[in-house]
């Protein structure tokens, strides 16, 4: 966490790059503590009505602790969709971020406690926006592996993507 932007931490905030339908909601909550405040419904369904396209995990060096997953994920409900957070086999600690630059044009990195899109809207990660941080790798990740997502909805849906392994562009 970045504390330059704190100032901003309470702020709903919609980032003009990725455009309106993409809505970030902002706290300091940690991943664990999002989980935990994830209402489980008996009635959700098991699996969001998306379209999932563009998933890689960029490819890190060894000596990386970190690096990123991205995707488009286009929401084919009648109904808000919110991305809560992630599951990775690789990675200790995953977060939602979002890159950003502050009042002085510094890029920094802020952490997210979801990602809500619209009915028909598009969520579009990229390396100079939101991204899934995977940190705390618990091994190198290289080019042409394939690497299993557990992406988890507000809702107590989940849902597996494979992601393959690219390098950083
Ligand atoms: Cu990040």
């Amino acid at each position: 966490m970045n504390s330059r932007f704190a100032a901003l931490l309470s702020v709903p905030l919609v980032l003009a790059l990725l455009g309106a339908a993409v809505t970030y909601s902002v706290t300091t909550a940690s991943v664990t503590n999002i989980r935990t405040a994830t209402a489980k419904s008996a009635s959700a369904p098991m699996t969001p009505n998306v379209q999932i396209s563009d998933v890689y995990v960029a490819a890190a060096p060894p000596v990386a602790r970190e690096t990123s997953a991205y995707f488009t994920l286009k929401n084919l409900g009648d109904a808000p969709l919110t991305l809560t957070g992630l599951k990775s086999n690789v990675a200790k600690t995953t977060k939602l971020m979002v890159y950003e630059k502050d009042a002085s044009g510094l890029t920094g990195m802020r952490t997210l406690t979801e990602f809500t899109v619209k009915p028909g809207q598009s969520l579009t990660l990229s390396p100079v926006g939101g991204h899934l941080m995977l940190s705390d790798l618990l091994r190198p990740v290289k080019v042409g592996e394939k690497l299993p997502l557990i992406l988890e909805f507000k809702s107590g849906a989940s849902l597996r993507v494979v992601a393959p392994v690219k390098r950083f562009e």
